[in-house]
């Protein structure tokens, strides 16, 4: 078993996944804080104290298989001055977390996201920058990411696939939100968005930027929505899920999303 980043190599124990065919941008996500320690496939590893991403690949015992975990150490949310990191507008969250929920505590810290490392793989079939705030902003830019909603979106593109839908992504068309945008946009001060747990997403393989015909009926519209909504709820999909029909502003999606609960709409 071999482990190497770019600080170190170290060893690690076992990788367990032989036999899973080869795959382009085998990845998974991880954030830390500066100094954390977190495990790594069966081993700790200690995040750098200077916020970053560092690749970390994971041999497996006989060298034929690998993962890359996309490993990013976070700027604090210490960091924040009033509502800006580093000059990148964040704005404010709640003070008083929704029912005393965990999830709602602001977040630990944000991913530095620069013009070299917007393009990283974060897992098989999605891209860091796919989850950037629609905020226009220079570099570097800020995000918060759930690991749970990148495997969430895997999962559920690995269903549409199945069921025999062309989709080599999900088009994100808004992931995370800062507080400061979700707020001009008029949308709830408690958005799963504004902590990197949620996605608005449709599968748009001829890059038209709306939403393909699923359902082959010659129209893109709130059945194309519901197709994706049907196949993700018989899926056994857990969490958040609403479904939208187009507005002048923007064709139909699916939102899907992480938190403790189960709630539709
Ligand atoms: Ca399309
Ligand atoms: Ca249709
Ligand atoms: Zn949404």
């Amino acid at each position: 078993m071999k482990f190497a980043s770019l600080a170190a190599a170290i060893s690690l124990g076992v990788f367990a996944a032989p036999n899973r065919p080869p795959a382009p941008h085998r990845a998974s996500l991880l954030t830390a804080l500066p100094g954390q320690m977190v495990p790594v496939e069966g081993s700790t590893w200690t995040a750098p104290a200077v916020p970053g991403l560092y690749s970390i690949h994971v041999l497996s015992q006989d060298q034929l298989d690998s993962i890359t975990v996309q490993a990013f150490v976070l700027v604090p949310f210490s960091q924040l001055h009033g509502e800006y990191l580093h000059g990148y507008r964040i704005g404010r969250y709640p003070a008083r977390p929704l029912h005393g929920l965990a999830i709602y505590h602001p977040p630990a810290g944000f991913i530095e996201v620069t013009r070299a490392n917007e393009n990283t793989w974060v897992s098989e079939h999605f891209q860091l920058k796919q989850f950037l705030c629609k905020q226009a902003s220079r570099y570097p830019k800020y995000l918060v990411l759930n690991e749970r909603l990148i495997e969430k979106l895997e999962y559920l593109l690995g269903r549409v696939q199945a069921a025999g839908y062309r989709a080599t992504t999900f088009t994100i068309m808004s992931g995370f939100r800062t507080p400061a945008y979700n707020r001009a946009l008029g949308n709830v001060l408690y958005s799963r968005h504004t902590w990197g747990a949620a996605a608005d997403i449709f599968i748009d393989e001829d890059h038209d930027g709306r939403m393909d015909d699923l359902n082959g009926d010659g129209r893109s519209d709130v059945r194309d929505a519901d197709v994706l909504y049907n196949l993700f709820e018989s899926a056994g999909v857990e969490g958040g899920m609403g479904k939208y029909r187009p507005t002048e502003g923007h064709g139909p999606f699916v939102h899907v999303d992480v938190r403790d609960h189960r709630a539709r709409w």
